[in-house]
This record gives C-alpha cells, sequence and structure tokens, in this order.
C-alpha cells in the first residue's frame, strides 16, 4: 500500500511500494496473483451462475473492460456487480458509494480486507477487476487481462439469446496477437507515459503510443470495427483507453501530442461505441476525471478538477454507418 494517504492509482508511491518502477525508471506494471481460469477442468473454477461477484471502480479501464463485456453477453445476472468509489484513498478502493459504505455482498468496506482473506500473505496491490467467490468468500480472479475472454468462453451457456460472438474461434489467434500489441502500445504505454520517472521512459512510451494511434487510424480507415464488420473483444479493450485519454491521459499522463478527436477515424469509431449499449451507458467521465485528476495529489496538490472537456460531444452523429452492407 503507498504511504501517502492520498493515493490513487495514479500515485507512483504506490507502484514504488510495488517495486513496480524499473531502474531506468520505466512503469513494469505487476504481475496477477489470482489467475486461476474458469472452466469444467479439474483446477479450473467452476462455471456457475450467481456464484461470482466482479469488483470494479469506474475510473478503471482494466475493470471497465470486464463491465462492458458482461453487457453485451447479457451476464448481468449471472455474475453480480460491485461498485467502488473512483478516487482510491489511503486503504484501497473502498465501498463508499454502497449504504453504510460496505459492498452488500461481501460486507467489506475496503477492497484489501477480501486480499487478505482470501491470502493472509498478499503483499501486492489490491486491484480492480476483482473476481469473488461468494460461496467461499475467497478472490479468486484478478487476471484483466483474460478475464473479458472467459466470459466470452467458459461462461458462453449463459449469454443472452442473439448475444454478439466477441472472441470467433476462427479469429483468436489473430485477435489474442492483437490484443497483446494493443496492451503495449496503447492500453498499457498510457501509463508508461504517466508513470515514467525519467525522460526516456517517458518518450519511449509517448512515441510507441502515438505510432501505434497513427497505425490504427489507418486501420479503421477501411472497417467499422477493428476486425471488420462486428465487434471483438479488441474493440472493447481500445474502447476504454480511448474513453479516458481525453479526460484523463492528454493531460494527467502527459500523452499529449494530440487528442483523440483529433483523428477522424478512431474519433467516428469511439463515437459510434460509446452509442453502442453496453459501451456509453457504463461509461462515467465524471468519476474517470476524478480518479485520475484527483488521485495524484502529489501532482494537484489543491485538488482541483479540470473543467473540460466538453463530453456531450459523445452523442454527437458518428460517420461509421458508412461501412454496413
Ligand atoms: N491487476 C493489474 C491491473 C489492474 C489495475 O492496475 N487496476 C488498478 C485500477 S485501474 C488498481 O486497482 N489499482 C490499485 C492500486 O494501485 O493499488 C495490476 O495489478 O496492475
Amino acid at each position: 500500500m503507498a504511504k501517502d494517504n492520498t493515493v490513487l492509482d495514479t500515485n507512483i508511491a504506490n507502484h514504488e511500494d510495488a517495486h513496480e518502477i524499473t531502474k531506468e525508471g520505466a512503469f513494469n506494471r505487476q504481475k496477477n496473483r489470482f489467475t486461476a481460469p474458469f472452466g469444467d477442468s479439474p483446477g479450473e473454477l467452476p462455471v456457475e451462475a450467481g456464484r461470482y461477484r466482479l469488483l470494479w471502480a469506474r475510473i478503471c479501464p482494466w475493470a471497465h473492460r470486464a463491465v462492458i463485456v458482461r453487457e453485451l453477453l447479457g451476464l448481468q445476472d449471472i455474475i453480480s456487480l460491485g461498485t467502488a468509489s473512483p478516487v482510491r484513498t489511503e486503504n484501497g478502493w473502498e465501498f463508499s458509494l454502497d449504504e453504510g459504505g460496505v459492498d452488500p455482498v461481501l460486507g467489506i468496506r475496503y477492497l484489501p480486507e477480501i486480499y487478505a482473506e482470501t491470502d493472509p500473505e498478499y503483499s501486492g496491490r489490491a486491484t480492480v477487476p476483482t473476481v469473488v467467490d461468494v460461496t467461499t468468500r475467497k478472490v479468486v480472479n484478478n487476471d484483466y487481462f483474460r478475464l473479458t475472454n472467459y466470459f466470452e468462453t467458459a461462461f458462453k451457456p449463459f449469454h443472452k439469446a442473439g448475444a454478439p460472438d466477441l472472441y470467433p474461434e476462427e479469429l483468436r489467434a489473430e485477435i489474442d496477437e492483437f490484443n497483446d500489441i494493443l496492451f503495449h502500445e496503447v492500453n498499457n504505454a498510457v501509463y508508461k507515459a504517466g508513470f515514467a520517472q525519467s525522460q526516456a521512459a517517458y518518450e519511449q512510451a509517448y512515441d510507441l503510443l502515438f505510432a501505434r494511434l497513427d497505425q490504427l487510424e489507418e486501420r479503421l480507415s477501411t472497417r467499422r470495427y477493428l476486425f471488420g464488420d462486428t465487434l471483438t473483444d479488441s474493440d472493447v479493450r481500445f474502447y476504454v483507453t480511448l474513453a479516458r485519454f481525453d479526460a484523463a491521459y492528454y493531460s494527467v499522463f502527459r500523452t499529449n501530442r494530440n487528442r483523440i478527436i483529433d483523428f477522424p477515424n478512431i474519433w467516428n469509431y469511439a463515437k459510434d461505441l460509446y452509442q453502442t449499449p453496453g459501451f456509453g451507458d457504463t461509461t462515467d467521465f465524471d468519476s474517470i476525471k476524478r480518479g485520475y485528476q484527483l488521485g495524484n495529489h502529489a501532482n494537484n496538490p489543491y485538488q482541483l478538477l479540470a473543467k473540460g472537456p466538453d463530453v456531450s460531444i459523445w452523442n454527437e452523429p458518428h460517420d461509421r454507418n458508412k461501412f454496413s452492407k
């Protein structure tokens, strides 16, 4: 846990404590601790309706993607959802949005409580997303990288009728390869820029990020979604970074070569997704701004919240229907 009592996910001290800064000043994200897969083989987490609770905070892109996929696939009654407040406290993510300030199912005030109950030896950061087995009160999975894929595959028997196939078998290898690039060069590159402790590490992340965004701008000039005419898991992963970019990363993480609204194809694509049920209705720009801007107390000692940007433009028309047949 961070020593500073005003911490947030954007507080670098938090990551120093968790030994996530290399000697070159670069951010090297901690490994997930709870990675058991969901499935019906021995050692896998049994897939059952009502057994698991997904814990998230609206600021967090890694958790947001699991929430979007849960919505798209209609898993809301199968996996319950607990929401922590957007500004992380000195004691970790707090369930202060709930009555009495505790999660109504688990009865915890702070996320680290359930990590400590599960593994008293755990010394890493208690992160969202976290999946808890409510029958055992144990954290069973915090594998933000693969969680959406489990919802898409192992939870298939529970998908709503007509749910999109976000992870089609014939595309899985390609999607995995793409998601890996997306992680290193977009989703995590913004954090690498924001958490860098040397000019070189910051510039390296910045250059990597914008070179990839330029390529994605090009890719989206010929197709509605990243893999063509239908939504995939990769679109969800790209979207969560886009939704945070202009409101947070651009200023807080200094990823300011240009804004997302300056990329014509990416911006129209982002609006298209935002206006699709599951995306915009789970996106809370106010929480995003608070989480990133107020979270870093050292960089914002007077706790001022930027008034802009105007987020009403996410509801403006997009031009992506031009790709529909
Ligand atoms: N589990 C991953 C990714 C998830 C993650 O970083 N979530 C952030 C919120 S976006 C979090 O919960 N941070 C808590 C902390 O830093 O203590 C990690 O450990 O780096």
